[in-house]
This record gives structure tokens, sequence and C-alpha cells, in this order.
């Protein structure tokens, strides 16, 4: 069970704004499926973060690859991998930030881009999510998204290799689980049908729930499978 999302305005808005800094040890889990392959300038298309002329950072696809984009003076564009994840299969996608403030890009399990700088030229403004599949300019991602996991650890290979290779559903939950800060697992409807109403995207993790705006639908597993 996932969510499919229509890149036309439909996006997932959580309760309380999650900041990082480059300089603090966290990891972000999620699966992708999709072919939103929209370069978008310098921003592409976001998976977890915020959608504001304010932002200094954003977790995206851009132009077809994973990237962290962040600006440093200038937007940066050396945290990204090297595989193309919209050929409408389930992609394992994996930022491991490390209080260096450099971060390994991983695509199903696999490291692709290594201790790559993530500084950001004003630490008052941190990358900070807001929510799910909207981020500058009111752009929407397209695709299913599942198994949102965020960490305040710095996930290693192996870690990375279990998470995304494993293709079993909770896994996350055993990586480091005193670590977790938030995980949303995407299970809480039916197949086919919209997701709507407050705090019913589940995190299983406290009360950071999520709230799907303009319709949004659940596809359950027997519409989808991790490749
Ligand atoms: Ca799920
Ligand atoms: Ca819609």
């Amino acid at each position: 069970m996932g969510i499919l999302f229509d890149a036309s305005d439909d996006n997932v808005t959580i309760n309380t704004q999650i900041a990082r800094q480059s300089t603090a040890n966290w990891s972000i889990s999620i699966w992708y499926k999709g072919t939103d392959g929209t370069l978008n300038g310098d921003f592409g298309k976001t998976l977890l973060g915020r959608n504001n002329g304010d932002i200094f950072a954003n977790l995206v696809i851009r132009s077809g690859l994973f990237e962290f984009i962040h600006f440093n003076g200038a937007w940066a564009h050396n945290v990204t991998s090297l595989t193309s994840v919209i050929d409408n299969k389930f992609h394992h996608l994996l930022i491991a930030n490390s209080a260096n403030a450099t971060a390994n890009l991983y695509v199903d399990g696999v490291r692709e881009a290594t201790a790559q700088s993530t500084a950001i030229s004003n630490s008052s403004f941190p990358y900070r999510i807001d929510g799910f599949m909207v981020g500058f300019n009111s752009q929407f991602t397209g695709g299913v998204i599942d198994e949102i996991t965020i960490w305040d650890d710095f996930l290693n290979d192996s870690e990375a290799s279990i998470l995304g290779k494993s293709r079993i559903r909770g896994v996350s939950l055993m990586v480091r689980p005193s670590s977790i800060n938030s995980y949303w697992q995407l299970n809480d409807g039916s197949d086919g049908v919209t997701a709507t109403g407050s705090n019913t995207v589940w995190n299983r993790k406290g009360t950071n729930h999520g709230t799907p705006n303009n319709s949004p639908k659940w596809i359950s597993d027997t519409a989808m499978s991790y490749q």
C-alpha cells in the first residue's frame, strides 16, 4: 500500500515541520515509482520538502535523478544519483547525511554519491520538510511513494543495502529503531480510494501525522510490486 499523486495538485502536509541542518546526522528513506522527469530549473520535483521562496534545500527528483538540492552561495547539484529513477518501477531512495555536512546517496541499496557536501550558506534556513510531493515553485510531483522513514542518525552502507534490497515492508523499523524520528508506512487506506481527512497519513513514531490534499489515491500492493 502506498499513495499515488497526480502531479497536478496532490500532496501531503505533515502536522509539524521537520528541520535538519547539514551539520547533523540524519537519514531519509523513501520508495518511489513514477515517471516525473521534470527539471524545473534548479529545483526539480520534491519528494520531501517545502514549497516556499525561502527554501535553501529540498529532497527531489530532478530530470530523473534523485537529488538533494542545496543553496551554498549558489544552487549546488553535487548530491545526485547516477541512476535515473523514473522508469515507473519502484526504487528505494536513501540519503544519509553526516554531521560533517556531507552525504551519501543510495538507489536500491547501492551508493551512487559519496561524501558530497550538503553545506547550506545560511544556518537560519536548514533543510525543512512541510510535507510530501510538493516543492518550489508550487510544483507537484507525480508518482507513487511508500514507506517514508526519517532517522536522526547517519546510516551506513550495509544498512542502506538492507533497506534497499530486502523489499520487506516495515524493514525500516529494524534499522536503528531508537533513532527513528518518523515512519509513515502509508498503509492507511484501500486500493483506489481517495486519501482524505486530517491525520490520515499515520506516523507510526509519534504524532507528526500527515493530511492529504487535493485527492491523492491509496494504491494497494496488488496494484504494485517492488520491481
Ligand atoms: Ca506502505
Ligand atoms: Ca488532485
